[in-house]
Order: structure tokens, then sequence, then C-alpha cells
């Protein structure tokens, strides 16, 4: 479920509905005007009891393995897959391959990839789109690049897939095919999942 934040009740019966952001707020909706509340300190909104909680009972924040960055969370997986095998791992775990869009995110990423392997790329979910430019695995055009110099190449015009070098390399981006071999990869998924 995902509701614009500036009109959080719009077409929502009345009643309450945790934020999509904030584990601890909660929006009660009162003929679709929304009245913002704070859970007591350290309580999360229970939405299934309709209860400030514990925080251990409440699905709110990143899963396991997951760290947090601008409201979206981030795992780099070791295990080295071919891409599309990689993008199917993202997808059963609730996610999709990182689409790292600004300059913090792509920082934020480097340690967290280098930790698990400091010498492989990694996949990323950004893929090269009709007309030869790249987008984001949703489609959507890019708001970051990190090139390698000289990249990206499309060396024998079929590197439709990014890599995520490692420090040996400047941790910038290159270019492969997609069919390219294995390497590990970055999952994203969302901050409330
Ligand atoms: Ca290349």
């Amino acid at each position: 479920m995902s509701r614009s934040v500036d009109d959080p009740c719009e077409g929502l019966p009345n009643g309450n509905y945790p934020d999509p952001d904030e584990c601890t707020r909660i929006y009660s909706c009162s003929n679709g005007i929304a009245y913002l509340m704070d859970c007591p300190e350290d309580l999360y909104y229970n939405e299934k009891t309709d209860q400030c909680d514990s925080p251990e009972n409440v699905d709110c924040g990143c899963s396991d393995g997951y760290e947090q960055y601008d409201r979206k969370c981030y795992k780099a997986f070791g295990d080295k897959e071919p891409y599309e095998e990689a993008f199917a791992t993202c997808r059963d775990d609730g996610g999709v391959l990182a689409m790292p869009r600004d300059e913090g995110t792509h920082e934020f990423l480097i340690p967290l990839k280098n930790k698990v392997d400091s010498e492989d790329a990694f996949w990323l979910g950004i893929n090269r789109v009709e007309g030869g430019e790249f987008a984001y695995y949703d489609g959507t055009p890019l708001t970051f690049q990190a090139w390698y110099p000289g990249e990206p190449s499309d060396t024998g015009g079929q590197e439709d897939c990014i890599m995520f070098y490692g420090p040996g390399w400047d941790n910038k981006w290159n270019d492969i095919p997609c069919f390219g071999p294995e390497h590990p990869f970055i999952c994203e998924k969302f901050y409330r999942v």
C-alpha cells in the first residue's frame, strides 16, 4: 500500500494507519482529513492491534541483514550469481536489485558491499533500454552516474547490464553483458515492508 504523504487519508475509510516512513507515527483519518499522532517514546504503532506497542511486536524498519539509508533498506549478497538469478533472488526477498539514485546512496553502498566482498563487482538494478540509454530497472531515467573512466563502453554492442566495481577500480561502474560472469549483488527494499 502506498499513499501520498501530502494527502495520506485520501480515499481511506476513517481509522488509524501507520505512517509509511516513521514506525512511531500514526495517521488518524477522519472524513479524508489526516491527524498526525505519535506513539509514546520507544513504542511503535502496531496496525494489527491498533495500539502503540513494543518494537519487537511490530513489523517495521529494515528486515534482518538489511541496512537503512534514506528510507530504503539495502543488503549486499556475497553469493555469486548470473544477472537473471541475482534479479530473481532480490525479487524473492521482497525487493529489487539496488538502484542508487544519488551520490549519498552510492557512497553508502560502497562499504556495504566491500565488507561482503572487497574484490568482485556487484550487479545493480540498472540496464540499457531502447535507444541505448541506461535506466533504472523500473524504467525511470538515471539521476546519478558513477562510471569508471572509459565506461560505458558497450563493447561488442551487448553490454546492457551494470556492475559496481570494487575498490581496485575506484568503486565505479562498468557496463557488461547481462549474460556475463556470475557476480555478487545488492538488493534494496522499502523501509517499511
Ligand atoms: Ca564496459
